[in-house]
């Protein structure tokens, strides 16, 4: 072996690490370490363009290759990757710039090898331990939840089948409710048939009694103001009798003239009681004024006690409202309206029972129209709600129905939006949730509700904010969003391919 065949080796030797059997340049990772052995000549080829250089101006610490593949080891290419191995934690690439900036950026502290700069401890152990912790809890977690969510999945299918039947069974016994209810109908009509004609009668007569009780007023009063305008008491009106009182100034000049008073008279100079009462008293009677008697204008004055007055006064009030009032129904027709109530009662009873089965029904439709996710795992949380309290206010959720906010202080409850649907990503469907048309916010749109889901031992609402005014956000956790964890998800990624 030549003197120089030896030096090229010992070159060699220094710029590649040897392990698992294959030699590799520093921050290239064993997966393409193949593309990192010396050529023909002992030459590297860069990895993306055809340029060729001795093998040892890889990782020289000066770009030679267009594009940076000669030198993951180094700072000296732009934009390239350094792979530190981090033995005992997650391997990792950074960024090439990092290399020796006198920052420990790898855990292994191998981006920091002149250590003139830097003298980096390995913490990759204790991280890698921390981590392991962590996903061991994780996956603890997500077994768990993913139990309770099998029992979620049970119930869900169990009372989706419940209802079913339920709103099969409701839908039957509607249709015989609706039959009884047609029944009572019929008897309640039929009661109510007598029981109308016999009111009716009754009220008739009333009618007919008021009737002639205001024609015999009316006709008293026509009588005393044929007195009272009569001032000669020469048994006529005339039209000198009728110019004494002002409320026949027709056209308000002040004076009742002669025309005026035969205006009201027919056209006559006078008019006989008998005419009076007939003709004249009807044009009249809505604007005549009957003179105010001595003992009426006195009656402030009178000698009796204020209390005496009052009641008396009272008593002529109620015995006039007594009399208005019509007499009670006789004894037939109290019992044709008895029979009668007691058939609307049982109408009436036979339609509210036919109202609620339809609640019912319309409730369990409700229910089995909703998608509670891909095996009705979210079933389990209908009916249910969950609150969570901030700084200010307390946010509730109650799943597939509503959103709302309430003051901490007090003060009303503001909607934040109903149930609308399920709003993940398009590869993950049922990983949010939105609620929607919530009460208007003033200048803004109508409140509404992001809920973004996570599995969870417990259901819980986490924390609520408001990334935009009006526009909420909730972190909900829950055992339905838990999936079973695979062994690949919790073997894998200790160190990549360098263990
Ligand atoms: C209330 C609350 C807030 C909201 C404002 C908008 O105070 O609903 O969350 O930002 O109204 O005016």
């Amino acid at each position: 072996m030549s003197a120089m065949l030896l030096s090229v080796l010992s070159v060699v030797v220094t710029i590649l690490v040897v392990e698992g059997g294959i030699g590799r340049p520093r921050g290239v990772p064993l997966s393409r370490a193949v593309l990192y052995q010396p050529g023909e000549g002992n030459t590297f080829k860069c990895l993306n363009t055809v340029q060729e250089f001795p093998f040892e101006y890889v990782n020289d610490d000066y770009c030679d290759c267009d594009d940076g593949t000669d030198e993951p080891g180094t700072a000296a290419c732009p934009n390239m990757k350094f792979f530190c191995q981090n033995k005992g934690h997650v391997a990792e690439d950074i960024l090439s710039s990092r290399v020796n900036d006198g920052y420990c950026d790898c855990c292994d502290g191998s981006d920091e090898y002149q250590q003139e700069k830097i003298q980096c401890t390995n913490t990759c152990d204790e991280l890698g331990r921390k981590r392991r912790e962590d996903l061991v809890r994780e996956k603890e977690l997500r077994e768990t939840g993913f139990n309770i969510r099998k029992q979620y999945v049970e119930e869900g299918l169990q009372n989706l089948q419940t209802n079913k039947a339920l709103a099969e069974e409701l839908e039957k016994s509607k249709e015989q409710m609706i039959g009884e209810r047609e029944d009572f109908e019929v008897k309640k009509t039929e009661a109510e048939s007598p029981e109308k004609e016999a009111k009716e009668k009754h009220e008739k007569a009333w009618e007919a009694v008021k009737a002639e009780r205001q024609a015999a007023g009316d006709k008293l009063k026509a009588a005393q103001a044929f007195q009272q305008l009569d001032h000669n008491r020469d048994t006529f009106v005339d039209t000198s009798e009728m110019m004494s009182h002002p409320e026949f100034d027709i056209d308000s000049d002040g004076t009742v003239s002669e025309e005026e008073a035969k205006e009201y008279l027919e056209d006559q100079e006078r008019s006989t009681e008998d005419e009076f009462l007939e003709k004249i008293w009807p044009n009249i009677k809505e604007i005549y004024k009957a003179p105010v008697e001595e003992s009426e204008t006195k009656g402030d004055e009178d000698m009796s006690p204020p209390s005496a007055t009052h009641t008396a006064v009272e008593d002529k009030k109620a015995e006039e409202e007594e009399e208005e009032k019509m007499p009670d129904y006789d004894e037939e027709t109290k019992r044709l309206i008895e029979v009668a109530d007691e058939a609307r009662r049982l109408y009436d009873e036979a339609d509210k029972k036919v109202k609620d089965v339809e609640s019912q029904i319309s409730n369990a439709k409700k229910y089995l129209e909703k998608d509670f996710g891909p095996e009705n795992e979210y079933a389990f949380l209908y009916n249910k709600c969950f609150e969570y309290t901030e700084r200010e206010y307390t946010y509730k959720l109650c799943p597939f129905d509503k959103a709302s906010q309430r003051p901490k202080s007090g003060g009303s409850e503001t909607n934040l939006g109903l149930w609308g649907h399920w709003d993940g990503t398009s590869d993950d469907g049922y990983s949010a949730q939105k609620y929607e048309k919530g009460q208007n916010c003033w200048n803004g749109p109508d409140r509404s509700v992001k809920i973004l889901l996570q599995c969870g031992m417990e259901n819980q609402l986490l924390s609520a904010s408001e990334p935009s005014r009006c526009e909420y956000q909730f972190e909900f956790a829950t055992p339905a969003r838990c999936t079973q964890p695979t062994p690949e998800e919790y073997q894998m990624n200790y160190d990549h391919d360098e263990l």
